[in-house]
Formats: structure tokens, sequence, C-alpha cells
């Protein structure tokens, strides 16, 4: 099912609410419509940093990982759904069994919005059994959490159910998403108007990618970086690469946001975006040095605001 977004009413409700929104009024301007689009907020980087701070401790106290079936997901996990619990999320743990060993998802639902109505934003928790994995996935997951505790802070009431979630065992093939998809009824996914994605969106040589699925969403998206003079290009080799290719698979409109992996950056997209031509947009993809060192604090930031102007605009 198709999200449908009149951009031009979303675009003009925008204008009108940050305007007044900003104690500023456009003069001689009709009031807001009731439809008004609050605006996303600014979310601060240095909170998603501290976030990942946290996730690289975790990884440091539980044998270098945060991998599937490793102690290091767990605790991951149990952070993350702290801050959730804390918030006034309603937190669920799903569980499943991949490669012999537990593995969890979690999931969080924002209290309010329409239940036949569902917006979902989310990211792998996993890394690789070889590092922290702070960019994959860290920096989705820290994205992903930041966003959701600003719509705590925000009280936002939108028209639809927002739910986050945070899945195990992507690395070893989507493991957590499938099954959270597979197990739902055929009735709960219709439900699931769109789902967005972030895995890397800290890419140390960044890119600046959007994935080319839903035309709303990625229009969206690609609206967000417009706005703040940043160059897009469509994701081309994400298909089944992440976790919304589950939901792909089961007709959920999905998008979501890329900044590289180990593929090189061209001298055309140095140009557009800065960074280093013929290098990798994350030379420690997969290895012990993916640390929060491993992190491109612009693209972090742009990308972490970039989410939640999405889920302010599709939840709408
Ligand atoms: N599969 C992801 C990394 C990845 C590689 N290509 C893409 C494209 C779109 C999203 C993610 C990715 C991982 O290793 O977790
Ligand atoms: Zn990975
Ligand atoms: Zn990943």
């Amino acid at each position: 099912m198709k999200l449908s977004i009149p951009g031009r009413v979303a675009a003009t409700a925008v204008v009108a609410s940050v305007s007044l929104l900003a104690g500023g009024s456009i003069a001689g301007a009709a009031p807001a419509p009731e439809s008004a689009v609050a605006a996303a907020p600014d979310i601060p980087v240095a909170n998603v940093k501290a976030h990942l701070t946290q996730l690289q401790s975790i990884a440091t106290a539980n044998g270098g990982n945060r991998a599937h079936g490793r102690a290091g997901y767990k605790a991951s996990l149990d952070f993350v759904k702290a801050r959730l619990d804390a918030a006034g999320f309603t937190t669920t743990v799903q569980t499943f069994t991949a490669s012999g060993r537990t593995g969890y998802n979690l999931i969080a639902d924002w209290p309010g919005g329409d239940p036949n109505q569902v917006l979902m934003a989310g990211s792998h928790l996993d890394g690789v059994t070889s590092g922290p994995g702070i960019n994959d996935n860290g920096s989705g997951s820290a994205a992903v959490l930041e966003t959701a505790l600003a719509v705590s802070r925000a009280n936002l009431q939108p028209t639809k159910h927002l739910r986050f979630a945070w899945w195990g065992a992507e690395e070893l093939g989507l493991v957590g998403s499938r099954h959270y998809v597979n197990n739902q009824s055929s009735a709960n996914r219709a439900k699931i108007k769109g789902y967005l994605n972030f895995d890397m969106i800290g890419s140390p040589n960044a890119g600046y990618f959007v994935y080319d699925d839903d035309p709303a969403i990625e229009k969206t998206f690609k609206d967000y970086f417009t706005g703040i003079g940043v160059a897009t290009e469509i994701e081309t080799e994400g298909d089944g690469r992440s976790d919304h290719a589950p939901f792909k698979s089961a007709g959920v409109p999905v998008g979501g946001l890329f900044t590289g992996a180990s593929r090189a950056k061209t001298a055309a997209q140095a140009a557009k975006w800065g960074g280093t031509a013929r290098q990798a947009f994350d030379r420690c993809y997969h290895s012990s040095c993916d640390t929060t060192s491993n992190i491109n604090d612009t693209a972090l930031n742009r990308n972490s605001d970039a989410l939640a102007y999405a889920v302010w605009e599709l939840s709408s």
C-alpha cells in the first residue's frame, strides 16, 4: 500500500507550522491548517554519539563484539530497551533461534495513533563477530533510538501509530527482521504503511544514498537533503542487502538511507560529497576497526536529522 503524501500540502503545512512554531508569523497568512505537520526537531548528534559510546563500551566489555548469540548483543538490546522504557514506549522482546543460538528483536510502540496505520523505522542492532560494529550498525541503531527519544520529548501525537524496531541476526541473513515479518498475521502486515531502514549511516568516507523503493518515501528523504543542499544518489546495491527486504517482499512500502560499505567512492562522488576518491566508503566494514573512531559525524548528523524528518512527515 503506497503512502500518499501530497508533497505541496505537506510542504505548505510544514512551512506554516515551522514559522508559527518558531514564534514567527507569516504576515497575512491564513492560520496553519488543522493538518499542519509539526516540524521535526533537530536530532542532537552528540546524543547519537553518546549512544555509540555506550555500544562501544558494551562490545569492549563483552569480547569485543555485539554479534548474534553473544553476550554483547543482548547487552546492547538491554541498553536500548531501558532507554525506551524510561521514555514511555511499550517495548516487546521477540525471540527466535538462528545458528543454534537465541536471537532477539526489540520492538517499541509509541502509544497512540491509528492502529490500522503503522509507520515503522528500524535498524539491525547486531554486528559481526570481528569487531564492535559501530558504523555497521550502531550508527543506524543509535539514530533510530535518538529519534524515538525525540518523539517522546515532543510527546508527538501523529495520525499514524509509530513503531520502532531493532533487529537481531541481520548479519546472518536478515534473520530477525524476516522472523518478525513472517510472524505477523497478514492483517497486521497490511496495517504497516511504511518501513524505513537505517543500516550504515555514518561511514567515514560517506556517500549519501537513498533507497529507490517506495516513491513517496524516497521523495521524502530526497526533499530533506535538497533542503540542506546535499546531493543524493539512489542506492543501487541495496536490494536484499538489509532488513527492508523482508518488508518489501511482503508488499510493505519501504525506504531508507545508506552511506556506503566496501565499494570505493568514485572521483565524481568525491567531487560532489568530499572525501577520498578510489577509497571505500567504509574501510572498516566488518572489521575490528569499526569502532567509534570509524564514524563521520557530519554524515551521522545529516542522516539522523533526515530520519526524524521522514518519521514526522510520513506519520502525520
Ligand atoms: N548488508 C549490510 C551492509 C550493506 C551492504 N550494502 C548495503 C546496501 C543497503 C543497505 C545496507 C547495505 C550489512 O552488512 O549489515
Ligand atoms: Zn554488516
Ligand atoms: Zn548492516
